[in-house]
């Protein structure tokens, strides 16, 4: 039933999904609080992240659509290396909107390789199985559902041909950049001499710019943050008040690490199921996400320290956002 679970009424209803119980129940209990980007993406998010993104504010979108409707050739020539046949990986594929300019001209180019994306959620790939076909014919596709690196060994078992990777749209800003660091380097043990990688990343800009796009002003962004407090009460009955938590963003040009935090306004209790309770006093923060930007010659460093040799740059026109090829 949807009984509310109250201080009287201690919830006892069955958790579902016991990983994200154990990661919220962590996070809420470690010093300082704190949440992953990971869970914002439940169907509720999801739309909440569209809506992000078609806002005039929030421009990575916009700068990397225009690279890949821009310099598509030049791209796709990058990738096709020397002509040989390949599998085309995206890691965090969502509804592949940007990489379907990417896939159409190689289609047209008649380029020989198979598009595999990768994707955490289940819905995704089911949606990329059933819509792709249609939208590119004669696209050779192979979408996997699962974690990023256990994929790519899945990848590399199903065929034995190149490798391109696709991580699109900043999504490693949404680590810190010694996790970024790791994360690359564990990226570059996955693949073989001359694989590439096609890797997007938001780029250090007008301090004014970055805060605006991570606070938008029909407060998206905002409710995505509080869309996770509403998304724990849901799943993991818990009572947060949502009204009693302020969405905190800031930008610190220095480091390049924008933050979003949520913000108690008043000294308060929440339970979550039946066995938690997480005290929060007057202006006690949860730190909820991490975008990190970066300057080209960071970009250079993640990708030398990792093993690859950054060999080609694609920049949209102001130079906010920077598509660039790896190689191992
Ligand atoms: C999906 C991680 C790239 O950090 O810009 C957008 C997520 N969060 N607005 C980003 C996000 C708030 C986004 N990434």
């Amino acid at each position: 039933d949807n009984q509310a679970c109250t201080e009287q009424a201690p919830c006892t209803q069955p958790i579902l999904n016991q990983q994200f119980y154990e990661d919220v129940v962590n996070g809420l209990t470690s010093h300082p609080k704190h949440l992953e980007a990971k869970y914002f993406y439940d169907s509720a998010g999801d739309k909440l992240f569209q809506q992000i993104m078609a806002c005039p504010e929030y421009y990575p979108t916009n700068c990397e659509l225009e690279i890949f409707t821009q310099q598509t050739q030049a791209i796709c020539e990058a990738m096709m290396a020397d002509g040989s046949a390949f599998d085309l990986i995206e890691l965090g594929a969502g509804d592949a909107t940007k990489s379907t300019y990417l896939l159409r001209y190689l289609l047209e180019q008649q380029a020989d390789f198979t598009y595999m994306p990768i994707d955490i959620s289940a819905n995704t790939i089911t949606y990329l199985n059933a819509a792709l076909p249609g939208a590119l014919p004669g696209l050779q596709l192979h979408g996997l559902n699962g974690d990023y690196f256990d994929m790519l060994q899945e990848a590399a078992k199903i065929s034995t041909r190149r490798k391109v990777v696709l991580f699109l749209g900043s999504n490693v800003g949404n680590m810190p950049v010694a996790d970024a660091q790791a994360f690359c380097t564990k990226l570059r043990q996955y693949l073989q001499p001359e694989d590439r990688v096609l890797i997007g990343i938001d780029l250090k800009k007008n301090p004014h710019t970055v805060l605006a796009a991570y606070n938008d002003n029909t407060g998206y962004t905002r409710q995505f943050n509080l869309n996770l407090m509403e998304r724990i009460n849901r799943e993991l009955h818990a009572n947060f008040s949502i009204s009693q938590f302020e969405h905190y963003p800031m930008y610190d040009p220095e480091t390049g690490s924008c933050k979003s935090y949520l913000i108690s306004l008043v000294d308060q209790e929440v339970t979550i199921g039946a066995n938690e309770t997480i005290h929060f006093k007057k202006d006690e923060y949860i730190f909820m996400e991490i975008s990190q930007k970066y300057a080209v010659a960071e970009t250079d460093q993640l990708a030398i320290q990792a093993g690859f040799k950054p060999i080609q740059y694609f920049f949209d026109e102001r130079q906010w956002f920077l598509d660039a090829i790896w190689q191992v």
